[in-house]
């Protein structure tokens, strides 16, 4: 199901990394339909190419092979890479050493819009207590959260430098509806996160700019008024599953670290 206007929205040529992913498997047709070609990328099987697709199958730490992907595309979406919490030697050649090579590929071929797949992670610190925008410092509950404030802080410095713009979206859970408590205030639909991304790569003007990726759900620890020229508008919520999670979930004890931070689980995941 696609939701973006595909007739006013067209791009010549896209990138997708991270296209086998859970949420790569759902932008995949979505991003067809907004564009001519779709290159997508990954290291895990990525199936037959539908008509207008071009399959690249490379490893993010493959530089040569990454700054190829970037050949002649418009814009990226780079949701490639480890997406949850690892080992640190895992987490390095894909998320921080492949995220460079992404950006060092734009700038030589002249890519001048890219939607950095980053995570709630990057603030999992900040305690469910308090209500955060994009303007807070960070607080990584993690390697995983480590390298994707490494991302955001890779996509400010090539806008700085090389004038490359970025949206880094901060994305929370995105599935297909929340299932648990911490969910209600994290969840973000798959029609929503059609809807951000296609946001992120139309918006006129962005420079570096982070938003947090949520539906419009009515519990949320996350203001998104700084990132509002983004133009992203959700139109889903936790709402309606709110009931079946709070008689199927037991309240999380306050005093456990998954319920006191916004990283919920991540944030007692390891020492690997
Ligand atoms: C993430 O960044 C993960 O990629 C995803 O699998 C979820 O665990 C999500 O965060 C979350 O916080 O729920």
């Amino acid at each position: 199901m696609t939701t973006a206007d595909t007739t006013t929205l067209r791009w010549k040529r896209l990138l997708l990394t991270g296209a086998a992913g859970g949420l790569g498997r759902v932008l995949r047709p979505r991003l067809k339909a907004c564009c001519d070609v779709l290159r997508v990328s990954d290291i895990a099987d990525l199936g037959e190419a539908a008509p207008g697709e071009e399959l690249q199958p490379v490893p993010l730490q493959d530089k040569a092979g990454v700054l190829s992907l970037l050949a002649g595309v418009d814009a990226v979406v780079h949701l490639g890479g480890v997406s949850t919490e690892h080992a640190f030697e895992d987490i390095l050649p894909a998320n921080i050493v492949g995220t460079y090579h992404v950006y060092e590929g734009a700038r030589i071929h002249g890519v001048k819009r890219i939607v950095f797949a980053s995570s709630n992670h990057v603030t999992g610190f900040h305690k469910q207590s308090q209500t955060i925008s994009p303007r807070d410092p960070v607080r990584p509950d993690g390697y995983y959260g480590l390298s994707k404030a490494f991302g955001e802080n890779l996509a400010q410095f090539y806008w700085d430098r090389h004038g490359i713009e970025t949206v880094s979206l901060r994305i929370g859970s995105s599935f297909p509806e929340p299932v648990d408590r911490r969910m209600l205030a994290t969840w973000l639909s798959y029609d929503d996160l059609e809807r951000l991304v296609i946001a992120a790569l139309s918006a006129p003007v962005v420079e570096h700019s982070v938003i947090f990726g949520m539906s419009d759900n009515p519990l949320s620890w996350w203001d998104n008024t700084p990132a509002r020229h983004i133009g992203y508008r959700p139109q889903d919520s936790s709402a309606p599953f709110r009931a079946a999670i709070e008689a199927r979930q037991q309240q999380i004890d306050p005093k456990n670290p998954v319920a006191i931070y916004q990283g919920g689980g991540f944030v007692t995941k390891g020492p690997y």
